[in-house]
């Protein structure tokens, strides 16, 4: 084990330990907020001109909040920063709300990107598949219920260096980081998500109860990302819907003492985790074959007509042995 990597667990262990109860304190923060990154209310200036974004799709921007999708079938929208981050430290605080008619089928959620490219549609919740970067993604609807054990809505991570597919089948299971059940739709107060990325240390934290306080979702050692992505943020409905409301986004500048030769060496960087699960192949669902309950009763079985057989031979020979002794 490096000395790196000793740290690196120290640093998460940490982030661990005090995650849970860290309290929301954006005014500590105020002064490393980076207005280029950020959005917040009043939205609607002079037409609907976002400082520093832009927005595609059937995004609607209010002066309140800035609507991704409406609670209506097939709509996608996008919300997308200009400015790449040249900062290789940082926080995001997005306040967010997910509401709509449905009580029982909704969907499908959106995600917050960290990517290379911007301002590109496709099927990872409005935005483009094989991106490169990394993924937030709050998933609302269970696509699949089968070996994944979790229940939905689900936060999760993903980082790709382009090569690899979002598998909207198995809710993304197969190329996570990792993720956390949480519980946002439909309640009267803003929720929010902290996405921290400090010394390729990953922590999501969401207040989802509107406490004031984080509550940690996970912390991820090891993810490389580089220098120079765009922060994004997008949705889509399908036969299922919801509003996806953003209320507000907010970068938190967290680097000290980082040198611009290494924000720049940083921008070379091929996004990447080491504690990624390794990508399979999307299967479809094997037919349901044998549990192992039924293979163990049969070899149960095997096993008892084995030794019946066995002591019924013994006492057979046994019986014709003091027979053959005895007459
Ligand atoms: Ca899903």
């Amino acid at each position: 084990m490096t000395g790196k990597l000793t740290i690196n667990r120290l640093l998460a262990l940490l982030a661990l330990l005090s995650a849970p109860f860290r309290v929301l304190c954006d005014d500590d923060h105020d002064q490393y907020v980076k207005r280029e990154h950020t959005l917040v209310r009043p939205f609607q200036g002079v037409g609907v001109i976002l400082p520093h974004w832009d927005f595609m799709g059937n995004t609607m921007i209010t002066s309140n909040y800035i609507r991704l999708t409406p609670d209506l079938q097939s709509k996608s929208g996008a919300l997308w920063n200009y400015s790449p981050v040249m900062g290789r430290n940082w926080e995001v605080h997005v306040g967010f709300k997910v509401h709509g008619k449905g009580t029982e089928l909704f969907g499908d959620g959106f995600a917050i990107w960290y990517t290379k490219e911007r301002m590109k549609t496709g099927p990872v919740f409005g935005s483009k598949d094989f991106f490169s970067g990394l993924a937030i993604i709050l998933d609302t609807y269970s696509n699949h219920n089968g070996p994944h054990n979790h229940q939905h809505p689900y936060l999760s991570a993903m980082v790709n260096n382009g090569s690899w597919s979002y598998d909207h089948d198995r809710d993304g299971t197969h190329t996570q980081l990792a993720g956390c059940e949480v519980r946002f739709r439909n309640v009267d107060y803003e929720t929010l998500i902290s996405i921290r990325y400090e010394n390729d240390i990953l922590s999501v934290s969401t207040d989802l109860e509107n406490r004031n306080e984080w509550k940690s979702c996970f912390v991820v050692n090891n993810v490389e990302l580089p220098t120079g992505y765009y922060f994004g943020m997008s949705a889509t409905t399908g036969d299922l819907s919801d509003n996806h409301d953003i209320h507000s986004f907010k970068f938190f500048d967290v680097d000290s003492n980082i040198s611009h030769d290494e924000i720049i060496r940083r921008t070379n960087i091929i996004p990447n985790a080491k504690t990624f699960e390794p990508p399979r192949e999307h299967k479809d669902d094997p037919k349901p074959g044998m549990s192992n309950a039924k293979i163990f009763f049969i070899l149960l079985f095997v096993v008892v007509v084995a030794a019946a057989v066995a002591i019924f031979a013994i006492s057979y020979f046994k019986d014709r042995n003091a027979r053959k002794r005895f007459y």
